[in-house]
């Protein structure tokens, strides 16, 4: 229907039909990090940073650091399916190495 013939169609039946506005809300987004433990050993965290999170040496270490002195930290920021993925991944990851070490997510 065009412009006119809704307008004419909303003014013979009395009624106001509201314009659909366009979708443009953006997906939610989700922080994964990693937690703090005493056991997983720092090259194994590393590791798991550049391995899952496309990180280099250099910036996966500084991750690990922050999660080792402050208790968690961020490898990346991502739409919740990929968010799951890399929870799973990684935390599936450390059990089958004997690690305890943990990744979660929440919303950004
Ligand atoms: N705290 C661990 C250690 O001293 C290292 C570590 C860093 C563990 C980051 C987990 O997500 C982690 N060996």
């Amino acid at each position: 229907m065009s412009q006119r013939d809704q307008s004419d169609w909303e003014s013979d039946q009395g009624v106001a039909v509201e314009e659909s506005k366009p979708e443009l809300k953006r997906p939610p987004m989700y922080k994964v990090m990693l937690l703090n433990d005493d056991y997983s050993p720092m090259d194994f965290v590393v590791e798991v940073i550049m391995k899952f999170f496309g990180k280099q040496r250099e910036e996966a270490t500084k991750i690990m650091l922050q999660v080792h002195y402050d208790g968690k930290g961020v490898c990346g920021i991502y739409r919740s399916e990929i968010a799951e993925t890399k929870v799973v991944q990684v935390n599936e990851y450390s059990k089958a190495n004997q690690h305890p070490l943990m990744c979660v997510m929440e919303e950004a």
